[in-house]
């Protein structure tokens, strides 16, 4: 009989009396339901005999989380109802339902299902320990489905930034859940930091690898890939954006750096001689530009100087009616 199929299966027998026996087996989560795990009548060396009859009988089934020191069972579930059966006659034991270790276990690593049953009429009371091996059959998980953070262009080199709140979680077991993260996609701008700190916590953050411009990269677009160390690794991956923030580091530039203008002695007050014109690169108020001709309250009240400037358009206009001798210097 083809039993045991491709289950990961370990049975340890650990006592066998006149009085009870008690022994293990490990089963990996997610079996298929209905498949033969483990011919009892095999294990516990009855007879094959189909003329003596033994009619196998769980009489309980409970799960056990060792969720702090003690084994106190957190869920019980009685007789033919709970996760395993036993062939009454063949005392073949299979799955009734689907066990996720995953769900039923969580981050607890001690899980298992006790089954207590009868092998026979006039046999003594046994028990079965079922213990839930992981399986790595969760990829890690990202809290939203895109990471999004403003940061300051002025950010220096070197700078960390936290990505903690956005970490991923896996809830396998073990190794099944460590996560290592790796950058793609990205430019010479960031790079991702893993590190563990002094009292063992993970830490995920994005480092400034080269100085940041707002005004050459508003938007800075990775993606953050999430993988775990188990032995077929899982991974997911969310977009990660950084916006820069435009701060004021660019001071206004004329497009010329002399503006010339020749005007004859009876330019009329009024006329319009010239028009400056600077840009600046920053953005909104940042890089808005209004012009003023710096003058003290004495030079104005001397009648310097003869132009003025329009503060918006950047126009120079004659004020005042010139002389040759006076404003020719
Ligand atoms: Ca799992
Ligand atoms: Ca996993
Ligand atoms: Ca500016
Ligand atoms: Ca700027």
């Amino acid at each position: 009989m083809q039993l045991f199929c491709n289950l990961s299966l370990l049975v340890v027998i650990i006592v066998s009396s006149a009085v009870a026996a008690h022994f293990n087996i490990s089963l990996e989560e997610e079996q298929q339901i209905g498949v033969p795990i483990i011919d009892l009548r095999k294990v516990l060396n009855l007879s094959t005999n189909p003329t003596k009859k033994t009619e196998f009988k769980i009489l309980e089934q409970t799960l056990h989380v060792d969720r702090s020191s003690g084994l106190a069972p957190s869920s019980r579930v009685t007789d033919q109802t709970g996760w395993f059966k036993i062939e009454q006659s063949t005392g073949i034991l299979s799955q009734t339902k689907r066990i996720d270790r995953d769900l039923l276990c969580g981050k607890v690593e001690l899980c298992f299902i006790q089954i207590i049953f009868l092998p026979g009429l006039y046999m003594s009371v046994m028990h079965l320990d079922v213990y839930i091996k992981d399986l790595n059959d969760n990829s890690p998980c990202f809290p939203s489905p895109s990471i999004e953070i403003n940061v300051s262009e002025d950010l220096e080199v070197n700078h960390e930034i936290s990505l903690d709140r956005y970490k991923a979680t896996d809830v396998d077991l073990g190794n099944n859940s460590m996560i290592q993260y790796t950058l793609l996609h990205h430019d010479v701008f960031f790079k991702a930091r893993q590190y563990r700190d002094p009292v063992g916590h993970e830490h995920l953050s994005l480092v400034v690898s080269h100085i940041l411009d707002y005004e050459q990269t508003k938007v800075h677009r990775m993606l953050l890939l999430a993988s775990d160390m188990g032995t077929s690794s899982q991974s997911s991956s969310v977009p990660l954006l950084i916006h820069l923030i435009d701060e004021n580091d660019n001071k206004p530039n004329f497009e010329k750096t002399l503006y010339d203008v020749y005007l004859s002695e009876n330019t009329p007050p009024g006329e319009i001689l010239t028009r400056v014109q600077a840009s600046d690169r920053d953005s909104g108020d940042l890089g808005y530009v209004h012009y003023v001709i710096p003058a003290s309250d004495q030079d104005r009240r001397e009648g310097y100087p003869p132009v003025s400037v329009n503060e918006t358009t950047g126009t120079v206009s004659l004020c005042e009616k010139l002389d040759y001798h006076v404003h020719n210097e």
